[in-house]
């Protein structure tokens, strides 16, 4: 497999293309216990959270509290798939770093590239259910939810690109710009939402949990394997499933917890929206 190839004088290596096979990337992950460990763990927890979702969602009858539980139960799901996604080696990459990055010049680098994409599905379902539960209208909900996408896909980017170490950072400088968006909804637009649906409270504490988590992901992809590397692979890949432990699980369950008890509250939001009495109002 590491035939080199020769295309118009250009010197191609195919294992620069991602195309280690998903056996000798299994293994890799497999022969690396801590590498392991962190990815298996979560495969654990979402599990047991799919499971748990389920039985505290069983008697939810308002269709608004119904749609936060689904966009709650989504963010389990989406991890299982996700981290098998990982643990197979069908989502992970091996890659060679520009000229510039720490690890340039150290072989193909273990590349996770999977995360990010899942991302993409998993961290819209968080804002939904906060949305939802803050009753905000449809252009905050989209907009927060449009600006996440953009976020992740440029944090996707930002893995993979090669050819340039310098464009690797922009690419991370505007995901963090479309990542200000989102903290703008969260922390200014929402919580006056939250207020007019008297769900302050519980959106509080969600609020200050999530800002806090996901202000974690950016550092720590800062300061691990795929940025100035002062993080090993396998740490790295630990911190994020620490942080995921803590923004998916524990997010979903205290929030499912406060849904399950409030239900009336939830659908006393969805009238005055029909009504055009609050901010909910589209
Ligand atoms: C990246 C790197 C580029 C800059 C920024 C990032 C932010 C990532 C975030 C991820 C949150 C993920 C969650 C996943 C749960 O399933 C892509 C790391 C700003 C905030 C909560």
């Amino acid at each position: 497999m590491i035939e080199t190839l020769l295309t118009g004088g250009t010197v191609v290596q195919p294992e620069l293309l991602l195309q280690m096979t998903q056996n000798e990337a299994f293994e890799f992950i497999h022969d690396d216990t801590l590498l392991a460990t962190s990815l298996w763990a979560n495969i654990a927890l979402a599990g047991l959270a799919i499971l748990l979702f389920v039985y505290m969602g069983r008697s939810i009858e308002d269709p608004r509290a119904q749609l936060i539980w689904v966009a709650t139960l989504l963010v389990p799901l989406v991890s299982i798939s996700s981290y098998v996604g990982l643990t197979s080696g069908l989502t992970v990459g091996f890659l060679e770093m520009p000229a510039g990055h720490a690890l340039a010049g150290e072989g193909e680098i273990f590349s996770p590239w999977g995360r990010y994409l899942t991302w993409t599905f998993s961290t819209p379902m968080i804002l939904a259910a906060l949305g939802l539960l803050a009753g905000t209208n449809r252009a905050k909900l989209a907009t927060a939810i449009t600006m996440d996408v953009g976020m992740c896909i440029t944090g996707l980017a930002a893995a993979l690109t090669t050819g340039s170490y310098l464009l690797r950072w922009v690419f991370y400088g505007i995901s963090c710009a479309f990542f200000v968006a989102v903290l703008y909804v969260l922390l200014v637009e929402w919580p006056a939402d939250a207020a007019a649906a008297g769900t302050s409270e519980i959106f509080g504490t969600l609020k200050v949990l999530t800002v806090v988590l996901w202000l974690g992901y950016p550092i720590l992809w800062a300061l691990g394997s795929e940025g100035f590397a002062v993080l090993d692979v396998a740490l790295t890949s630990w911190g994020y499933s620490g942080l995921d432990i803590f923004a998916k699980y524990v997010f979903a369950f205290l929030l499912l917890r406060w849904v399950a008890a409030n239900e009336r509250v939830i659908g006393q939001t969805s009238t005055t929206e029909r009504t055009g009495a609050s901010p909910a109002d589209d």
